[in-house]
């Protein structure tokens, strides 16, 4: 390095990898250590954007969100640059101040407290599916249980119409894509998602919506003066984008863990009470749905020695930081007896999850209905990936149980 060089700042490294093409989205964990190798921010040149995937500056960067703010979208799109493909989620993709009163009405409807009163019913529909797989010894994880049991509970949770509930799973995953490039991944989800869009706007008024669930609940918070009717709908809007695909993900990504570590099924069984709660967690920790979200500089800013400008996209690896070894031990183990608070696959910050409790209550009581019914559960063949630009998806996931 010559002399005159020395006091100038680093640079950033460049890297030629595309974290949206299908070789790294079929196998991300591969690709994740060069990346965290990189350093705390290293430059994407396909795409002219930045990049983080220490868990350190992913939960840094995540916390700073007047630095690095979502108003300008959570995906590869600069909304101030570009239009976006739909209306903004009025939670996801706002700043403060507009989105801690559209947070704050939706936090009393999506509370702890309307969660476990619904506990029973959906502890009662794990049960009775749980029940009748168990009878079958083998069957599809993913499209015979992760992605039938979210199904059975949370459209109803929401109030939504019994008339195409299966366009859910299809927006959820065109939202998802959306938030990547318009690549071939996107394209190929975007003409079924015409239709699901059609029919999810539909869904979220309120003459749609039945009396008792979330979604007239939040229509309630427009009575009172809250948020304007049309607000009420988007926000609605945001508990289909983001409910659906994620939680179908997240227990097939857990069905998955305890196939792998029958080591690990056998502890939890061993001692649910301390164990149950902690499976989840690591499974998000371990594999992590949301993979991806973007922020943007909302000035030039200085990130670990480095200047960054003003209206930057910056990609942050949840996943990645999730498997950091500077924070965790043996990162690529799925261990339940670990701590794995602290990991960000529900985000981080003032944006963190609303939704979390939900998807944490829907893993429970699976697990619950699972644990005394079923003593092994084993790979019945290999699992099928279904490629999404955010998020790691199963497609299918053959099992073999052994009942208790
Ligand atoms: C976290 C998330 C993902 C996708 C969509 C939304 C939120 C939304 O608010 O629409």
């Amino acid at each position: 390095m010559p002399e005159v060089l020395k006091d100038h700042p680093p640079a950033v490294p460049t890297l030629a990898v595309d974290p949206f093409g299908e070789e790294f989205l079929s196998d991300p964990y591969r690709w994740h250590g060069s990346l965290r190798e990189a350093g705390p921010l290293f430059w994407l040149e396909k795409y002219g954007i930045y990049g983080s995937a220490q868990h350190e500056p992913v939960s840094r960067a995540l916390q700073d969100h007047r630095t690095f703010c979502s108003g300008r979208g959570a995906g590869l799109a600069d909304f101030a640059k570009e239009e976006p493909w739909r209306p903004p989620s009025l939670l996801l993709e706002v700043d403060p101040p507009l989105h801690d009163r559209t947070r704050g009405l939706m936090n009393k409807v999506v509370s702890l407290g309307a969660i476990k009163k619904l506990q029973p019913i959906w502890r009662a529909k794990a049960e009775a599916l749980v029940e009748e797989l168990v009878t079958r010894r083998s069957f599809d994880a993913v499209t015979e249980l992760a992605e039938v049991f979210p199904m059975l509970i949370f459209p109803d949770t929401v109030g939504l119409p019994l008339e195409g509930r299966e366009n859910l799973l299809v927006y959820g995953a065109a939202v998802f894509n959306a938030f990547g490039p318009r690549n071939a991944i996107y394209a190929a989800g975007a003409a079924a998602a015409q239709e699901a869009t059609i029919w999810v706007n539909h869904a979220c008024r309120r003459e749609n919506l039945d009396a008792y669930g979330w979604g007239m609940q939040v229509f309630h918070a427009a009575d009172e003066g809250e948020c304007s009717e049309e607000e009420a709908e988007r926000l609605i809007r945001s508990l289909l984008s983001a409910g659906l695909d994620t939680t179908v993900n997240g227990i097939g990504n857990l069905l998955y863990a305890l196939a792998l570590y029958p080591d690990q099924w056998a502890l939890l069984r061993s001692d649910p009470q301390a164990y149950r709660r902690k499976a989840y967690e690591e499974s998000l920790r371990w594999d992590s749905t949301v993979q991806t979200f973007f922020r943007t500089t909302t000035c030039d800013a200085e990130f670990y020695g480095h200047k960054i400008p003003e209206g930057s996209k910056m990609l942050l690896f949840l996943a990645a930081a999730n498997r950091d070894p500077r924070r965790w031990d043996r990162p690529d183990d799925f261990d339940i007896r670990r701590l794995a608070s602290g990991h960000v696959a529900f985000g981080f910050g003032i944006h963190q999850c609303l939704g979390q409790m939900v998807a944490r209550m829907e893993a429970d009581v699976l697990l619950e209905a699972m644990i005394p019914r079923i003593r092994a559960i084993s790979l019945a063949g290999p699992p099928e990936r279904r490629l999404n630009n955010s998020l790691h998806a199963l497609a299918a996931l053959p099992v073999e149980i052994i009942p208790a």
